[in-house]
């Protein structure tokens, strides 16, 4: 009932083992192995390698079991489609155990929900796990998945092990971390994160397996013990659940590393913009809560194409100051000799943007004091709808081959379909839904579910980086925090100092996505984008962020945006996705020192029209910026009362400074 892939089966106990050497791994993983081994009781284990033949294997008896079905339009492409009870992360189901309650949480006001984090004693969890993990891989192979959160073996870089008992987390834990056999030799002394997946169906199995998609949503337990670099989730297959690399190591585990070392773990992704014109790069990172745009920031297509001035036209060229028609006015070939050519200079460069991540950084102070980032991942896992070849091209081109579609639609000439993509199949094209239904574009219902998403190797980006693999980093000189604001919040604002946007990252607020289990449109607070995914007590960490204003720290400057307010009919104001590039110019300029460009206000730095670039856009500028001063005081007052009931007294005072200054400053307006 087992394959036999060595001459030799060794065993564990009682258990064969269908691949790898057990023997040849770090005792202290072999320890960890056996341990879980003993309690989840799998029928086998397989030790990965992830290498491609692995993969070609498990995707052979996945799509023979009806787990995957193969998209033939593109090479390699899967399409999964899960138990509808298991798509998204669940929050109300995860949990951090610590000795200590207030390591964990703030001192949430008596009778209040506590939104930030939820606290486990350690023998209640005992007593959850003994509930879950006894026999729980029964009838089932436990694979062992050795992997790299960064490059492996760069000096930011950390390592986990997860065993689960899923072959799509092992097929995209492939895609989304850097798993190899190296990782063993490369641990050496080091520590590595725990990580511990069950789907939660031991054969023989008692619920309904729906969609050959084994779980056990009422049994749901994402757990995690930060003291002990401990991962245990059970229940569900979902990727921010499953895939314990992603928000369980690398933001909740790493957060809290990130505290006892000096750095910081955050839902934040990496871009690069050189400016064509001087060739000069600038790295930023932006947090948003998910599904408001990281990955679409980050694969940014600029709306605003850079100019390349015909060499020769150059020579004769003199600059004037507008933009209009440049190109063929540069290239001019004049009619009546002895005439000048003039080209006009765009009034902003044009910008080669480059991924270096899309949705986590960690964050890092050099000896000479600039913050590099990294991104822990190796892959993307993106939101499908919405996605296309208008609004994300670098992404389409990104999973064309090698990636796993997880509750997309399927067409009927074997390739994947979602909300968004209607101009780009033939409108007739027979189409299944997620949910296994016939549909055609036009039909009622949705043909995606909200939250499906591509896993795709982030190497296939046609815009990926060239250093997005450098061990110690790219250098980051701003950081963005935004969320979807339909009303009040403008466009885009610089801080006025580190405080006061550590304090504006803790007023970070959204309307509410399908990323979790949230429904309706609700303005939910999410700090730093960090609420689903915080490590350790909210207050601890804001003071975390304060402490890095010290020598010989070179500070990035922080801004926030809004790509979604909305008119009163409810129309987006600002176009967003590639236009987002006149935004970032903006920021880069701000951040370079460019003066006359920005004008005070209560809450921050905001552009002024003259110097924002608005060639071909028609655009109600005022009501995008407008301030009105009802809703700011409503806001500050929110946002004092949303500190005092949820962090309490772990609010640092540097925060509460920041507030009154702002709340006085919003009453002068
Ligand atoms: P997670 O992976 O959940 O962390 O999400 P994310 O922050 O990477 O969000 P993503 O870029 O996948 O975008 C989520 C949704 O927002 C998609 O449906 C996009 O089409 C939409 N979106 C992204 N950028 C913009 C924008 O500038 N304007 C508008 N109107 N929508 C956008
Ligand atoms: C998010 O929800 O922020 C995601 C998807 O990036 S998940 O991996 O499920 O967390
Ligand atoms: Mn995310």
């Amino acid at each position: 009932f087992y394959e036999v892939h060595n001459i030799v089966v060794q065993h564990i106990g009682p258990i064969p083992i269908a691949k790898g050497d057990f023997h040849k791994l770090p005792k202290k993983c072999q320890k960890f192995i056996a341990k879980w081994v003993d309690i989840c009781a799998p029928r086998a284990l397989y030790i990965c390698d992830g290498s491609q033949g692995e993969a070609d294997e498990i995707i052979h008896k996945l799509l023979e079991r009806g787990v995957l079905t193969s998209l033939p339009k593109y090479e390699n492409n899967f399409l999964c489609r899960t138990d509808p009870a298991d798509v998204a992360r669940v929050e109300a189901k995860t949990w951090i155990s610590t000795k200590e309650k207030y390591d964990t949480v703030p001192h949430v006001r008596e009778g209040v929900k506590g939104i930030l984090g939820q606290w486990i004693s350690e023998p209640d969890m005992e007593k959850e796990m003994n509930d879950r993990y006894p026999g729980c891989m029964a009838g089932r192979t436990m694979f062992v998945i050795p992997f790299s959160m960064g490059p492996i073996g760069g000096p930011i870089s950390k390592i986990g092990i997860q065993l689960t008992d899923s072959n799509y987390v092992l097929l995209c834990m492939k895609i989304m971390t850097r798993v190899s056999p190296h990782v063993w030799e490369t641990l050496g002394d080091n520590d590595f994160v725990k990580c511990v997946h069950s789907v939660g169906c031991p054969r023989p199995v008692q619920r309904k397996v729906i969609n050959h998609w084994p779980c056990n949503p009422e049994r749901i337990m994402i757990a995690h013990r930060p003291e002990q670099r401990e991962i245990m989730s059970y229940g569900s297959g979902y990727g921010g659940n499953s895939l314990l690399g992603k928000k369980c190591f690398a933001l909740r585990i790493a957060s809290v590393i990130a505290r006892d070392e000096g750095w910081l773990a955050e839902h934040m992704l990496i871009m690069g913009l050189q400016n064509e014109k001087t060739g000069e790069e600038k790295f930023i990172c932006a947090a948003f809560p998910s599904a408001c745009g990281k990955t679409n920031l980050a694969m940014l297509e600029p709306s605003i194409p850079g100019y390349k001035v015909n060499e020769v036209s150059k020579s004769i060229c003199e600059a004037f100051p507008s933009a209009c028609g440049k190109t063929n006015l540069a290239m001019l070939e004049p009619s009546i000799p002895g005439c000048k050519v003039r080209v006009v200079e765009p009034s902003i460069p044009g910008y080669k943007v480059r991924v270096v991540g899309d949705d986590i950084a960690w964050l890092k102070f050099d000896k000479e004091g600039t913050l590099r980032a990294i991104n822990p991942e190796a892959g993307f896992f993106g939101v499908a709808p919405g996605t296309n070849f208008k609004t994300n091209p670098n992404a389409m081109k990104t999973f064309q081959k090698n990636s796993i579609f997880t509750n997309v639609a399927e067409t009927a000439d074997g390739g994947f379909f979602w909300e968004g993509m209607e101009d780009e199949i033939d409108k007739n094209m027979a189409i299944t839904t997620w949910l296994n239904k016939k549909w055609h574009i036009g039909a009622p219902g949705k043909a995606a579910h909200p939250n499906s998403r591509f896993t795709a190797p982030a190497s296939q980006c046609p815009i990926i980086h060239p250093d997005w693999e450098k061990p110690e980093g790219v250098p980051i000189s701003a950081i963005i925090f935004g969320g979807r604001r339909p009303t009040g919040v403008p466009l885009v604002f610089e801080t006025f100092s580190w405080e006061h946007g550590v304090m504006v990252g803790a007023c970070v607020k959204s309307e509410a996505t399908a990323a979790a289990e949230f429904k309706g449109k609700m303005i939910m607070h999410d700090p730093m984008a960090m609420r689903p995914f915080m490590g350790y007590n909210f207050g601890n960490y804001l003071q975390h962020w304060l402490s890095l204003n010290a020598k010989p720290h070179k500070l990035p400057k922080i801004f926030h945006v809004n790509w979604f307010r909305v008119d009163n009919e409810g129309s987006f104001l600002w176009p967003g996705f590639g236009d987002n590039i006149r935004v970032l110019d903006w920021v880069l300029r701000r951040c370079a020192g460019e003066e006359g460009i920005a004008e005070k206000s209560a809450i921050g730095y905001v552009p002024t029209k003259a110097s924002f670039n608005l060639t071909n856009i028609d655009l109600k500028w005022d009501e995008l910026f407008s301030l009105p001063k009802p809703y700011w005081l409503d806001d500050i007052r929110e946002s004092k009362r949303f500190l005092e009931d949820q962090v309490g007294t772990d609010v640092p005072k540097a925060i509460w400074k920041e507030i009154e200054d702002q709340e006085k400053r919003i009453q002068a307006m």
